[in-house]
């Protein structure tokens, strides 16, 4: 039997076909999920729609910027109308102004440093709240990182910081939302060439850097991620609340 059949899930985060989000949200489909969709701006929200659509026309595919709490509430009122419940919510999402990745973390602007924050960490605990009334058979939320939460990156900057509190989020959110069945659990994987990495400045050496030094001496596959997604949305890891599971071919496990 499908792992995630009859399972109701939310998907935040698809831009386009190379998204986490969407290698996440194709392998809960795979193994039985029924999905809504949420996107941010209208640059991707044709994308979305086409990838999307192939889940059948009458798929649920929203807007939402997740700094506004009146976008937040639009969604889950509307997945709750649709569905009456939820079980899977996968928070994929992350920005920090391009300035800030670039210059020396030090300069980090006060504004830069609120908006990551906003955006890529404080919008689980946001989306969280929202889902737990619809989690009424228990549930599973699946946040993303990156190991720049727990070590330096090179120009990563905020978004390290931002990821570190993403990852702390996790563990409190776990906590209160433990009673009610609800896991909550993040995926830190290794670089993947997505839309969010495009643009960042030698990516390309990063990518072979990690081919070198990681045990598997290569790099992860979205389709690797999605499998992680659907392990951890399953009653599989059903025991598992508050983790940081690294997707990276072991690179996190070196010291040198
Ligand atoms: C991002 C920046 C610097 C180094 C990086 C990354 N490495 C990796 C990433 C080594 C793997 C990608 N990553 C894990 C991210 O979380 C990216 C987040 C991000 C990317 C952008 C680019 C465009 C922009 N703002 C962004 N905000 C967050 O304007």
């Amino acid at each position: 039997m499908p792992l995630l059949d009859g399972k109701i899930g939310l998907v935040f985060g698809v831009a386009n076909q190379r998204s986490i989000a969407w290698a996440i949200a194709q392998a809960w489909a795979r193994e039985g999920a029924k999905l809504a969709f949420t996107y941010q701006g209208d640059r991707v929200k044709e994308n979305v729609a086409e990838l999307a659509g192939a889940f059948g026309a009458d798929t649920l595919i929203l807007p939402c910027d997740v700094t506004k709490d009146e976008e937040i509430a639009s969604v889950f009122k509307l997945v709750g109308e649709k569905f009456g419940k939820l079980h899977l919510l996968l928070h994929s999402v992350a920005f920090a102004p391009k300035a800030a990745l670039e210059g020396e973390f030090v300069n980090t602007s006060r504004e830069a440093f609120r908006v990551a924050h906003d955006v890529s960490a404080y919008s689980l605990v946001a989306l969280a709240r929202a889902a737990a009334p619809l989690m009424t058979d228990g549930g599973s939320i699946i946040g993303m990182s990156y190991y720049g939460a727990e070590k330096v990156v090179p120009h990563y900057n905020v978004m390290g910081v931002a990821k570190a509190a993403l990852e702390a989020s996790t563990r409190y959110l776990a906590y209160d939302l433990g009673p009610k069945k609800i896991r909550v659990n993040c995926i830190s994987a290794g670089p993947v060439n997505t839309l969010a990495a495009r643009g960042i400045a030698g990516f390309g050496e990063i990518l072979k850097h990690y081919e070198v030094r990681a045990p598997l001496k290569r790099n992860v596959l979205p389709d690797e991620l999605g499998a992680t997604g659907a392990f951890l949305a399953s009653d599989g890891a059903a025991a598992i609340t508050g983790q940081v599971l690294y997707v990276d071919c072991g690179y996190q496990i070196m010291g040198m």
